[in-house]
Parts: structure tokens; sequence; C-alpha cells
């Protein structure tokens, strides 16, 4: 705050001297912030992160105006504790995005289970809300199905998508999962918003798309600044694409889908070009976790990494991301710098000059600095697997303490996450513990994790006890939330959300019977 007042009087000096007319549209206006959220993309399913269909021109474009990042992660595999993260700001260990119910599984935001974000942490959307922003989502939230978890209590002013996933529900037993308009439902999955699973055909990012557009034309005219949260979901099995790009791309549906959301991208460029937001507008795009490998076909691409969603290798972590910023941020531009999408959070308030609220521990630092001025900063990763740490990076090395490949349970039923790639002691059929002496790794010399260092080399003793120091520094000061997502109870799901009865959609609950929930995956 201090600094901002000391800013305005900076400004009130200057401008009681010359120009300040000219200077006054510029310098006091906030940035406008547009989060451009994948589901499921992998870091080598565009164009300018070398994928060989070349089928994202406008990203690709995106990418040339901006800055791309290629050690950027993901705080989670999987998509619930990814989102939350991204919004807070913190790992899903301190936002309670996870499950104690059994060691080291990944948990989410099923319909059936109970919780979803607390209103004790403080998202992005909140502080933005506060500061004059108009925020929007369009598409998924997946931070809690029940009322109040849903976006317009956490600092969104609208809404267009839905809580969960669009899995395929038989509407009796399990409900198919509604899309609301702001506080209202206006539909279900299926019954009113088709997906065609025979064709793979949907229209839902075109409307995604038109929602976008419609804000921006909005929010120009009535000159407030805004955040728009873009998180379409169309490359999350069951995957799906409009008439218009079925069928068009070289890598089948899914590369449909990719083709149809870079589609969406060229719209929201060449939209904030034609109202002249560009220069103001800061806007970033990366996925929530890794491709999903388990998808076989149907899944997108991690590139050179092992494995892929579910798992702590860098197949699950490591995400495509670029910022684009015309005017601030130089185009052209590649960063080794280790980020996050935790990171965002306090990258937008530097940006937008908002400080930082109090009392909240954030495991994202500012990337401004880096953005602006190609600054590098030496950072952990942290690399959870639900309550479990299982492995960490600094520098280009990584120490493996756990390592799983995909559990039995998910073997059996045809579920395997490293399909295609073996690696001895590492894609392990079970979880195993090297606690005692982890696996080391160098991600320069051997971004795949597939050759470890030996422990008795010098750089081992060296490197080791460094990387155990960041854990240990880690670990002191961790107090881990209560854990989100250890109760279910099939009475909690979307039976009758709000705005149901006007549209002919309620459906009546079962008896209440709550359980612990099991996270077999
Ligand atoms: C300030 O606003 C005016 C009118 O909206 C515009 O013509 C001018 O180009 C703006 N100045 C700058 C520096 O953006
Ligand atoms: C998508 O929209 C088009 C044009 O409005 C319509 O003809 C088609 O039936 C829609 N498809 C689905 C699956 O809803
Ligand atoms: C970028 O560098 C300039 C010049 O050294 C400095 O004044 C500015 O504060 C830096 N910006 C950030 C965000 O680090
Ligand atoms: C891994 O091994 C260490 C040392 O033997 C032990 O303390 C720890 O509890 C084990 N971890 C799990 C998840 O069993
Ligand atoms: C969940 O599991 C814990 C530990 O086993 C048990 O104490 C508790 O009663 C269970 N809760 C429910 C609702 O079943
Ligand atoms: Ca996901």
């Amino acid at each position: 705050m201090s600094s901002q007042i000391s800013l305005y009087i900076v400004w009130f000096v200057l401008c009681v001297h010359s120009r300040c007319s000219v200077q006054s549209n510029d310098s006091n206006k906030k940035p406008n912030f547009i989060i451009l959220f994948m589901d499921d993309m992998g870091w080598g399913d565009l164009g300018c992160y070398g994928h060989p269909a070349r089928e994202t021109p406008n990203l690709d474009k995106m990418a040339s105006q901006g800055l791309l990042f290629t050690d950027f992660y993901t705080a989670s595999a999987i998509c619930s504790p990814s989102r939350a993260s991204l919004l807070t700001g913190r790992l899903p260990i301190r936002n309670g995005f996870y499950s104690t119910n059994q060691v080291a599984r990944n948990s989410y935001a099923p319909q059936e289970v109970l919780g979803g974000i607390a209103a004790s942490e403080v998202l992005i959307s909140e502080v933005l809300q506060k500061a004059g922003y108009r925020n929007k989502i369009v598409g998924k939230w997946h931070l809690g199905h029940q009322a109040e978890y849903l976006p317009l209590r956490h600092g969104f002013h609208e809404w267009f998508g839905a809580p969960n996933c669009h899995y395929k529900y038989d509407g009796k037993i399990i409900p198919n999962i509604p899309v609301y308009k702001d506080h209202l439902m206006t539909g279900r999955y299926y019954d009113d918003y088709k997906i065609d699973h025979e064709t793979g055909v949907a229209n839902l990012t075109q409307m995604y798309i038109e929602e976008a557009l419609v804000f921006l034309d909005r929010q120009a005219k009535a000159k407030q600044p805004f955040f728009l949260y873009w998180a379409p979901d169309a490359t999350h099995t069951p995957l799906y694409a409009s008439e218009k790009f079925r069928g068009h791309s070289s890598r089948g549906l899914y590369g449909d889908a990719v083709m149809e959301i870079d589609y969406g991208v060229g719209k929201i460029l060449d939209k904030l070009k034609q109202l002249h937001l560009d220069d103001n507008t800061f806007m970033f795009f990366s996925s929530d976790n890794g491709a999903a490998t388990y998808a076989f076909t149907e899944g997108g691409s991690n590139g050179p990494f092992l494995c892929g969603k579910q798992t702590t290798f860098e197949g699950g972590f490591r995400q495509p991301a670029i910022a684009r910023w015309p005017g601030m941020i130089k185009g052209g531009q590649v960063s080794h710098q280790v980020g996050n999408l935790m990171d965002l959070y306090l990258t937008m308030l530097d940006m937008a000059s908002l400080s930082r609220p109090k009392g909240v521990v954030f495991d994202g630092i500012s990337l401004l600095p880096t953005m602006l001025n190609g600054t590098k900063k030496d950072r952990p990763v942290f690399y959870y697997r639900g309550d479990t740490l299982f492995k960490v990076r600094l520098g280009q090395y990584k120490a493996h303490f756990y390592t799983w490949n995909t559990p039995r349970e998910a073997q059996d039923i045809g579920y395997h996450y490293c399909p295609g790639q073996r690696i001895d002691k590492v894609t392990t059929d079970q979880m195993a513990n090297y606690t005692q002496a982890p696996l080391l790794f160098h991600l320069g010399r051997d971004p795949g994790e597939k050759f470890i260092i030996p422990s008795h080399t010098a750089e081992y003793q060296t490197v080791m006890p460094r990387l155990l120091k960041t854990v240990h520094e880690h670990r002191r000061d961790l107090r881990p939330a209560k854990p989100q997502f250890n109760l279910c109870d099939l009475a909690v799901q979307n039976w009758a959300p709000a705005g149901c009865e006007k549209i002919n959609r309620c459906q009546m609950a079962p008896m209440s019977y709550l359980y612990n929930c099991t996270w077999p995956y």
C-alpha cells in the first residue's frame, strides 16, 4: 500500500509540472489479466514446443510475441489440486486439496466428494475483486461443487461452465454434471449440452470462445480492468470438438480439440487488438497437468519427458507456458527460469501494484523480474503425490524419494501412466521407497529421467546434501491444511443445484451416507 501511495505522490508531482494528461491515462491504469488454462494438455503439444503436427499457429504466434518458458511446472499432476494451487499461490498440502485416506494417492473433486476450496483461502480472484477488477471464469472450475465452494463465492463475478469434469453419467444414480451461468445452473451435460461420444462432436469450446469475446467487448466499453480465467476442457477425455474441427487434425480427436482451442486463442488475440487492449493486457497460457498418457492415442504429448498425468515424473509436472504482454514483455524470448503455476498469483499482484494478503504463506514467487528483465532465480520444485513429497528439483538436479508408475488396481482395469516407457528402478509397479538413498537425475543432460547418477560419484555426494537441505527447510515451516478430499457421500452430488427448478432439472438426492473416499489411482 505504502509503495502505491508514494508512486501516486511521484505521479502527482510529475503531473503538476508537465504532460500530465498524456501520462495519466496510462500510468494509472491497472493491467488486464487473461489466463488461458488447458486441461491435460502436455508440454509437447504445441508447434512452438516442437510437436511435429504444427497445428497451433495462434499459440505459436502468441509465443513469438511473448515469452516461452521451458521449465515451467504445475503444483500437482491432477486437475483440482493444480487449479486450487494456481488460484491460491499455494501447494495442495497447504490449501487442503489432498487426502490422507491412503498414502501418496492423487485425489480431486468428483461430485461425491464433500470438500472444496476453504473459505480461509484467499484466491487471486478475491484480491482482484477488492481492487476493482471484474472477474469471469469460463469453463471448468473443479474447486468443489457444493454451493459454498462455487466461483461466485470466491471472487468471480461471472461464470459460464461446470463445477466438475464432463464425465458421462447415467443421470439416475449419478446425476449428469450441471452447467452454470453465474449463480444458476442452465442445464446439464448430455441432457442440455450435448457431447456426442460416438462422433466426439460438441459445441462447448465454441460457446467458451463466444463467452470470452463478449466479456472482452463489454469490459472494453466499461473501461474496467478485468481478469478472464478461460478454462476449456475439450482436451480432457472424453474428448470433443465441434463439427467444424472434427476430423481436421492429423492427430485424431485430441488434435481436433487442440486445433479448436488454438482457433479460440486466435479469436481472443484478434479481439484484444481490435479493442486496443493489447498493450494493457497480460495473457498467460498453460495447462493444469501433464498429458494423460493413460488415454494412449486419445491423450496429448509430454515431449521428451517421462510418463504423464498422475505421476511425479517430468511428464506429469512440466507444463507448456507462454507469457504475453506487448509493450511490457519483449517478444520472441525463451526463458529457462524454473516457474510454477503458483507464481502467477504474486506476479499478477506485482503487475497491478497490489499488496499481498496479510498472513498468507505463498509457495509461488513473482516472475515479474524474469518477464520484464530476464533475471533468473534459483528456486525449488516440490513434487507431491497426494500427501507425500515424492521428488524435489533444484537447479538441474532432481531427487526421487519415491517412485511409482501405476497402482496395480489401475493396471488391472487397463490404466497405465507410462505406456511404452519402462525404466528399471524408476517406473515401478509398486510404490518404491528410496528415502534412505534417493535417486538422482540431471534434467539438463537427461530430461527423460532415464539415467540414474550413481550414489558413489562426487557429483551425487556434492548435490544430494543441497537437495536434502531444501526439503528440510520446506518441511520445517510446513503446516498441512485440513484435507478436503477425505469424505464422500452420494447425497452431496449435483442433484439439485441452484436454478434447477426453473428449468425442471432437479433430482431427488438419495439418503445421506458418509464414507471415507477411496483414491485407487
Ligand atoms: C490516452 O487516452 C486518449 C483518449 O482515450 C488516447 O487518444 C491516447 O492515445 C491515450 N494516451 C496514451 C499514452 O495511451
Ligand atoms: C452445434 O451447433 C450447430 C449450429 O448451431 C448445430 O447445428 C448442432 O446441432 C450443434 N451440435 C451439438 C452436438 O450440439
Ligand atoms: C527491471 O530493471 C529495471 C532497471 O534495472 C529496474 O528499475 C526495475 O525495477 C526492474 N523490474 C523488475 C520487475 O524487476
Ligand atoms: C520409507 O522409508 C522410510 C525409512 O525406512 C520410512 O521412515 C518411511 O515411513 C517410509 N515411507 C513410507 C511411505 O512407507
Ligand atoms: C474414516 O476412516 C477413519 C480411520 O480409519 C475412521 O476413524 C472414520 O470413522 C472413518 N469415517 C467414516 C465416515 O467412515
Ligand atoms: Ca487436468
